[in-house]
């Protein structure tokens, strides 16, 4: 228990044999339960946390019969803490990059009930940049980028990060059925949680690598499927949030910034096409490129700010 309210963490597990150990005995004395999810490991992981229940009654084991990646390892985690009226539900991967000195931070505005949701920001503390390997760090800030935008929570950063603390009103508002269940599920998560008007807090963590973890992220590739995901769901809430569930005319806003997004390439290009074809650039043609480039930025820059404004009382 931490301050009255019970505590679950779920441990996403995939060939961890050399890390779950130490995630495990380092847990602090107030979580209640330790839900380790083994994604269908191929190492000795499942003996491993078989062997530690033996001796600790916190551990559950939740065996995949197919690996669906940490996205669906969570979601499961997830339906055992809702499925037992658990008030607060923290994720800590099993590989040993999360620091348990920093779970009472996390805890602090969910159990005081400032926040519905919150997450690690590893970019606070000064040492990132020098911790965090440089291709991840650029990475993880291009994607966190995307994520204010198609998330609304514009001042939440390092989307990336897995540490994470959820409630149960969010536990129960969401279906974790339908999360997206490889790497973009935190980013999945923020998106949901916008649309159902929860709060989310940011809260300093520190950046934890090299302690004998090995990352399944293969960055090239994750740019473009959590980048592409961010674009589906980006589209999504606008429909849920500012169609559906109300109105908001910033929806016309960003479909003009679109649409005239659109043209001022296609005009570009016809600008370039007639200056190598020709060797000169008819003023009209580079007037209306120009227009159709104010107007873009203008219309999506004054959604961006709609939406800010709009979600302003979701800021912790
Ligand atoms: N790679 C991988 N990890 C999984 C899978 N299912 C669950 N996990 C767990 O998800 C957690 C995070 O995986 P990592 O690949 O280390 O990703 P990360 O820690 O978010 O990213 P890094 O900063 O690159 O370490 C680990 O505890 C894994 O054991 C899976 O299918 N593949
Ligand atoms: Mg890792």
């Amino acid at each position: 228990m931490y301050k009255n309210k019970t505590v679950c963490v779920v441990i996403p597990c995939y060939n961890e044999e050399t890390q779950i150990e130490k995630v495990i005995t380092t847990m602090p004395e107030h979580v209640d339960h330790m839900v380790v999810v083994d994604d269908l490991s191929k190492d000795r992981t499942v003996e491993k946390i078989k062997k530690m229940q033996e001796n600790n009654k916190k551990v559950v084991l939740i065996e995949h019969k197919t690996n669906q990646g940490v996205g669906g390892a969570i979601a499961s985690g997830y339906k055992w803490a809702r499925d037992n009226e658990m008030d607060m539900a923290v994720v800590m991967a099993g590989d040993g990059q999360m620091n348990p000195d920093d779970l009472p931070a996390l805890l602090d505005p969910v159990a005081d009930g400032i926040a519905d949701y919150s997450k690690g920001n590893r970019l606070f503390t000064g040492e990132a940049f020098s911790k965090i390997p440089t291709i991840r760090y650029f990475g993880n800030g291009f994607l966190s980028l995307l994520t204010k935008i198609a998330s609304g929570y514009w001042n939440i950063a390092d989307s990336q990060s897995g540490y994470t603390v959820i409630n149960k009103k969010a536990l129960k508002a969401i279906d974790w059925d339908l999360m997206y269940k490889r790497y973009g599920q935190p980013n999945d998560v923020l998106v949901k949680l916008n649309v159902e008007n929860f709060k989310v807090a940011d809260v300093p963590v520190e950046p934890v690598y090299n302690v004998g973890e090995k990352s399944g992220i293969k960055i090239h590739k994750v740019i473009f499927t959590i980048g592409w995901l961010l674009t589906k769901l980006f589209f999504w809430r606008m429909k849920e949030k500012y169609i559906i569930r109300d109105f908001h005319p910033l929806v016309f806003f960003y479909f003009l910034g679109f649409g005239f997004g659109i043209c001022t390439v296609l005009l570009f290009l016809r600008v370039f096409v007639m200056w190598y074809l020709t060797g000169h650039i008819p003023a009209v043609n580079a007037l209306a490129a120009m227009f159709s480039f104010m107007s873009s930025s203008q219309f999506s820059l004054f959604a961006m700010w709609f939406d800010m404004e709009a979600n302003k009382d979701l800021k912790v």
